[in-house]
């Protein structure tokens, strides 16, 4: 990226680029309409209501199935460069299989989305699977826990790339499968909200992300980027972990905590096979269990090769941070990522709180965290493909949210011309309020409100709208 060097300096590079982002299960709705399959979180949600805040679930959402157009509306309106969403894998395909047949209506509606993008000159980056797995597949073969999902997603991803790919600039396989793998096969708070096989099912999801990712990879590099000239990567989850205090044992904690998020996903495919300390740990203590082999799935010497270099940028969450402190390994009994990883973690009593209690309000975070990735990582582009602050209910004079961006963004540009991070872009989570997972409609990340109740959907701008869309226009914080 080409800028002069100004230290503190407030505007962003020319080439920098705004966006927003959204992510299909969390707005779409529709759930059942034109021929969708189910996917995971309809089945958790209609059969475990009790496990979301609210009880409620997206079978309506913000309705964007049939409001995509005003959606775009709003991302004119803002000025933004792009606009990222996911592909519903189960819309398109209704059972997760390319032989059991394509989904019209579901092609048609993401292409109309594509195509009313490139007429109002937004870029699109499209993520082809936000947590949204067909139900389908879950069922006959376990979804995740199955190497044979490999196979299977590649040829969605061929598909998708081969409809598509023509007018999408930016792809991303997975969305923070840190996350879905841990809260949905591991804690069992997210779909498909197994915890019956913690400290193994965990890394098998991994194991088998990080496989598929390659596969996409290499057919998007092989057979599609000469002629539709995209890029692209994977979006990894990015929680600054601050040591506790300045001594040896506090740092070694908290660097293993980010080897063992950001480092499982980030070392195979920049540097090649599992954080040392991941194979490590995980391996005496599987040995120490009566395990025969470690928990932590190995890579053949072809699959290291094959899932390093896999990325044109690397896709990155940030949110928050966490403070962390050495705590003696736990005991050995029941097998369990957190007791792989044994360290305590906590939030500061000073750091303002939001409408989610994981999310801290830590401005500085966000340089660190991209200071850390530039030193650890090799020096990757980074797009941060989202960031954002919730509200517990419906606010339009929103000022902790344009406080938020306003003090991440100013961290953002000491990454950018301080410490040189080679970063290309910025994604506000979200455009809309929306379905918040397991919080329900209870957390409200959206620049434009909805209220729930209202039939039509309504979208109503917050006073963060306008404060996103002058900082799209000037290119500069102040
Ligand atoms: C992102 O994950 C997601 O990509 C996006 O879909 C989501 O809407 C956005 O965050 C806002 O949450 O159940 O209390 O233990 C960010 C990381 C990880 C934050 C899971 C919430 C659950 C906390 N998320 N975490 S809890």
């Amino acid at each position: 990226l080409a800028f002069t060097h100004k230290v503190n300096a407030q505007e962003f590079p020319p080439d920098f680029k705004f966006g927003i982002a959204t992510a299909s299960y969390q707005i779409e709705g529709a759930w059942n309409e034109d021929g969708k399959g189910e996917n995971i979180w309809d089945h958790f949600t209609h059969t475990s209501s009790d496990k979301i805040f609210d009880h409620s679930n997206a079978d309506v959402a913000c309705d964007s199935y049939h409001k995509y157009e005003t959606d775009i509306a709003l991302l004119k309106e803002l000025g933004v460069d792009f606009y990222r969403f996911s592909l519903s894998w189960p819309r398109i395909l209704p059972t997760g299989y390319v032989d059991d047949g394509v989904n019209q209506a579901g092609v048609e509606y993401y292409n109309n989305i594509l195509n009313l993008l490139d007429q109002n000159g937004i870029e699109a980056m499209v993520t082809l699977y936000h947590w949204d797995l067909p139900q389908h597949l879950h069922e006959r073969m376990g979804g995740w826990l199955n190497e044979t999902i490999v196979d299977i997603f590649a040829k969605y991803a061929d598909l998708a790339f081969h409809i598509f790919g023509e007018r999408v600039k930016y792809w991303t396989t997975f969305n923070e499968p840190y996350i879905f793998c841990q809260y949905g096969y591991e804690n069992g708070t997210y779909a498909p909200g197994l915890a019956s096989n913690r400290g193994v099912d965990v890394y098998v999801c991994g194991h088998n992300i990080l496989k598929s990712h390659a596969a996409a990879y290499d057919i998007y590099d092989k057979t599609y980027r000469k002629k539709q000239k995209g890029k692209i990567s994977i979006v990894l989850t990015a929680i600054w972990a601050k040591p506790s205090t300045y001594t040896r044992k506090d740092f070694e904690a908290a660097e293993r905590n980010l080897q063992f998020q950001f480092g499982w996903f980030a070392h195979p495919i920049i540097k090649g096979n599992y954080p040392q300390v991941m194979i490590n740990r995980i391996g005496e203590r599987s040995t120490k269990e009566g395990f025969k082999k470690s928990r932590l799935p190995k890579f053949t010497n072809e699959e290291v090769r094959q899932i390093k270099d896999t990325y044109d940028f690397i896709g990155v969450n940030h949110y928050t941070t966490t403070m962390v402190k050495w705590m003696d390994d736990v005991q050995i009994g029941e097998p369990s990522a957190f007791n792989d990883l044994s360290v305590e973690e906590y939030y500061k009593d000073s750091w303002k709180s939001s409408g989610s209690a994981w999310l801290k309000v830590v401005p500085y975070g966000i340089r660190d965290m991209c200071k850390w990735i530039k030193k650890n990582y090799n020096n990757p582009s980074i797009i941060i493909t989202e960031n954002g602050y919730s509200d517990p209910k419906l606010i339009l004079h929103d000022f902790n949210r344009t406080i938020f961006y306003k003090e991440y963004l100013k961290y953002l540009l000491q990454a950018v011309y301080d410490d040189r991070v080679d970063i290309q872009g910025y994604t506000v989570w979200s455009l809309l309020d929306n379905f918040e997972w397991n919080q329900g409609y209870s957390a409200k990340f959206g620049l434009y409100a909805i209220n729930f109740t209202d039939p039509n959907r309504t979208r109503i701008p917050k006073d963060s709208a306008n404060f996103y869309k002058a900082i799209v226009k000037t290119r500069r914080l102040k």
